[in-house]
């Protein structure tokens, strides 16, 4: 099945020149980037992106480092993209994420790991359309 979905590279991806590298791994997988903008969020954008982990230890660092510097937003599209896109970036914590992976090569900390990607139909519906 055809599947769109939202994959966003992070402020420490962006900010070590991985950007060129990341879109390039997605499109030899055989993925296709349909659309891509690089953005600097406000505070409010980065609570609802993140909206599920309100509440949780991690939620006001993980939001103050969303919006520390501009992002890449994207939508890609390929046969099972959701689920080809979380197995190229490899596990949330860098520590489990083997080479290879996008987190794997890349990845310093469970909060700063370079990439995000939707986890099911369900949270590209919520996600997409916060910024496409
Ligand atoms: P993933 O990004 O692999 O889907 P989620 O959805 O569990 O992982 O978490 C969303 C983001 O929240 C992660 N990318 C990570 O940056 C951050 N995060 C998750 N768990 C922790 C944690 N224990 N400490 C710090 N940041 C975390």
């Amino acid at each position: 099945m055809i599947e769109r979905t939202f994959v966003m590279i992070k402020p420490d991806g962006v900010a070590k020149g991985l950007s060129d590298e990341i879109i390039a791994r997605i499109q030899k997988s055989g993925l296709k980037v349909v659309s891509k903008r690089r953005v600097r969020m406000d505070r409010k954008t980065a609570e609802r992106l993140y909206d599920v982990h309100k509440g949780k230890e991690f939620f006001e660092r993980l939001v103050n480092f969303i919006i520390s510097g501009e992002v890449f937003v994207m939508v890609v599209e390929g046969e099972r993209a959701i689920s080809r896109i979380r197995e190229l970036m490899g596990p949330t914590d860098p520590a489990k994420a083997p080479k290879g992976t996008i987190r794997g090569d890349f990845a310093a900390s469970m909060s700063e790991n370079i990439i995000h990607a939707s986890d099911s139909p369900e949270s590209v519906k919520r996600e997409m359309p916060i910024f496409f």
